[in-house]
């Protein structure tokens, strides 16, 4: 940089993946992303733009392109590229540093995408981030082809995906697991399991007076219910070498329950991780799985397989899938994931007043609260009943004792049918699946005839009437009382 602020653009590809300080141009302007590289919620990836633009990528990655990130790369600004290095139109003439430097061909990580069922609500398309639309939610078990697709980045193709799990144990320690040795090895358990992404209905809390959150503006179709099978995590760590029974020899339990806090899930290349505590993992009744299977089939390359975590009662961010390596220790993930996603704070914090202390001081998302939601409003033909139907869910395994449901908007109630299934496992990792028939006469008519539901768990948690305070920017664990209005005529 000389004094003007000028760059010349002979100077940014020195500053490639393998320099200290390390660059990008948007435009014409170059950034120093040295320091944001740590936090960048797709990981390394980044490192691939160093040293030249980040422009064709984003344009591959096209969820960059929002107000938002430009705001936090506007931090990293140092300069712009030198007037001498700009052709007529005033954009970058890669001319100058050769022929090579020209011909940046980027191989799009996005085209080996699995097909996908035409049903499913996309909300971006690289990634691919797509819901079930509710309507289709009527289901205890979600159709395979309609289970919510929620990714962060690419989906690797079935060479690139790990074919075994390795176990490190907190004194390094490590071991490894194909596939077949899970098969071969541990006892198989098929769970029922409803996963929920953190941001499912965030377009709901996005209406309240506080305004717009940040993040895929989900309706009520980021969540899904499937069968898992496959071996308890807590058997394969067992096996590894880590103590999980009251019979361990005092020694290593004295020195591990110093660290043994966390246990996190990485996915290759740091492309994704997360973690979970290690209560949760070693505990029995927990039913935290590394699963092959998902509704009888090998679980398919959206859905994460050949082996994913599945965490049941948790939040979904926490089941891993592509799963790679398992690691035992003191902290929870380093990851943005885990550190400054999937957290909440009170309705009065904007995105710009969180400092870094507030993000290390803020819990993370674990297990679940209680939501509900009104898939279908079938109406009344002639003399029939309307029918409402919805699912409810809890966290932590807590089961749903009760769903209140009203035809006026919440100022009188009745309660639901709740629907007999057959969900497998230790605990209620299930939905509810409920209906509710209304007789004519008993619904108040009118134009906008709202229907609204509200569940109860087997703690007695049930849900804000309102997104106002329960209101965050990230837009988080937006459970509010679920309203759908629809025309009902006299
Ligand atoms: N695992 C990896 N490796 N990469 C991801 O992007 N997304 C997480 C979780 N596991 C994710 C992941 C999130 S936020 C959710 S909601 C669930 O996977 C979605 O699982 P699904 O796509 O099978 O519905
Ligand atoms: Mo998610």
């Amino acid at each position: 940089t000389d004094d003007s602020g000028k760059i010349r653009l002979s100077e940014v590809p020195k500053h490639n993946r393998d320099a200290v300080r390390k660059w990008v141009i948007r435009g014409t302007t170059v950034y120093d992303i040295t320091d944001f590289i740590e936090q960048h919620p797709g990981g390394e990836v980044i490192l691939r733009a160093c040293g030249g633009s980040i422009d064709p990528y984003w344009k591959i990655f096209s969820i960059h392109q929002k107000q938002e990130v430009y705001d936090i790369l506007k931090e990293f600004h140092i300069g712009d590229i030198d007037d001498r290095d700009l052709d007529d139109a005033g954009h970058v003439d890669w001319s100058v540093l050769g022929d090579e430097a020209n011909n940046i061909i980027i191989d799009d990580p996005f085209k080996h995408e699995p097909e996908r069922d035409p049903n499913l609500v996309v909300r971006t398309e690289k990634p691919c981030n797509a819901e079930t639309p509710g309507s289709l939610l009527t289901d205890f078990i979600t159709p395979l082809k309609l289970f919510f697709v929620r990714n962060h980045l690419w989906v690797p193709q079935t060479e690139e995906s790990p074919q075994s799990i390795t176990i490190e144990l907190s004194d390094g320690e490590e071991k490894s697991y194909s596939l077949s040795d899970l098969k071969a090895k541990f006892k198989e358990h098929t769970i029922t399991v409803t996963l929920q992404c953190s941001g499912n209905r965030r377009s709901h809390m996005s209406k309240a007076t506080l305004g717009p959150t940040s993040g895929l503006q989900w309706d009520i179709g980021a969540i899904g219910t499937a069968e898992f099978s496959g071996v308890k995590l807590r058997d394969v760590l067992k096996d590894a070498g880590y103590c999980v029974d009251e019979d361990c020899p005092a020694p290593s339990q004295a020195e591990t329950d110093e660290c043994d806090k966390h246990v996190q899930f990485i996915s290759p290349g740091d492309t994704y991780a997360v973690s979970i505590p290690l209560q949760t993992a070693v505990n029995p009744q927990a039913d935290v799985l590394l699963a092959w299977n998902m509704n009888g089939e090998p679980i398919n390359r959206d859905h994460g397989g050949p082996i994913r975590a599945i965490v049941p009662g948790t939040t979904a961010a926490r089941s891993v899938k592509w799963l790679g390596k398992i690691s035992i220790g003191c902290d929870e993930s380093p990851s943005q994931w885990q550190q400054r996603d999937y957290k909440c704070f009170g309705p009065n914090m904007k995105q710009t007043q969180v400092r870094a202390e507030d993000w290390e001081g803020a819990q993370s998302m674990q297990e679940t609260p209680v939501q509900s939601a009104i898939t279908n409003v079938v109406k009344a033909n002639g003399n029939n009943k309307t029918t409402v139907q919805g699912f409810a869910f809890s966290g932590g395994g807590r089961g749903i004792v009760r769903v209140d449901v009203s035809a006026d908007g919440g100022k009188t109630w009745k309660q639901a049918d709740l629907h007999r299934d057959r969900a497998k496992g230790s605990r209620r990792w299930a939905w509810t699946m409920w209906s509710i028939e209304w007789p004519k006469d008993e619904i108040s008519v009118g134009q906008q005839t709202e229907f609204v539901v509200k569940a109860v768990d087997d703690s007695y948690n049930t849900q804000p009437e309102t997104f106002e305070g329960t209101w965050n920017f990230r837009g988080l664990c937006a459970n509010a009382w679920d309203r759908k209005a629809v025309p009902i005529e006299a």
